[in-house]
């Protein structure tokens, strides 16, 4: 089953948004099966956003995420990369649309409220980087036969 990595960023912990977004992923139907209040280490901030490494943008994102808590899940379902990419919004929340979650709690590109995988190959990736196995735990919700034909 696909799954994918989610982080509410310290602006989305400190603006108490936590319990709104997870409401969002819950009530699509997607299923939680990891989640951590956490401080984000400069190092683990370095190796997450890597590909970024050499923006102009890269200093102040790493200093922002490991400036306060941060909500790290894992998530599962058919579609889920793309899904809640689609929930997320545009980077800049500005331009993000209205309905999504940038769209309807941010006004500014760098503090954008949550992060979330681009790929399946990324969620990959960020899942071993944030989780260890033994912290992920697979279930299925009673409510599955009611999301999903068999
Ligand atoms: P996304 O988080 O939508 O996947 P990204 O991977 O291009 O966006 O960039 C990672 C984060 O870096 C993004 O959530 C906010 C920050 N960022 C991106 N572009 C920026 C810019 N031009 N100025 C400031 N911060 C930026
Ligand atoms: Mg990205």
């Amino acid at each position: 089953m696909e799954r994918t990595f989610l982080a509410i960023k310290p602006d989305g912990v400190q603006r108490g948004l936590v319990g709104e977004i997870i409401r969002r992923l819950e009530a699509k139907g997607f299923t939680l099966v990891g989640l951590k209040l956490m401080r984000v280490s400069k190092e683990l901030a370095e190796k997450h956003y890597d590909v970024h490494r050499e923006r102009p943008f890269f200093p102040g994102l790493v200093a922002f995420i490991t400036s306060g808590p941060v909500v790290a899940m894992v998530w599962e379902g058919e579609g889920v990369v793309a899904a809640a990419r689609k929930m997320i919004g545009a980077t800049n929340p500005l331009t993000a649309e209205p309905g999504t979650i940038r769209g309807d709690f941010g006004i500014s590109i760098g503090r954008n409220l949550i992060h979330g995988s681009d790929a399946i190959e990324t969620a990959q990736r960020e899942i071993s980087l944030w989780f260890g196995n033994e912290e992920l735990v697979p279930w299925q919700p009673a409510s599955f036969p009611w999301l999903v034909e068999s």
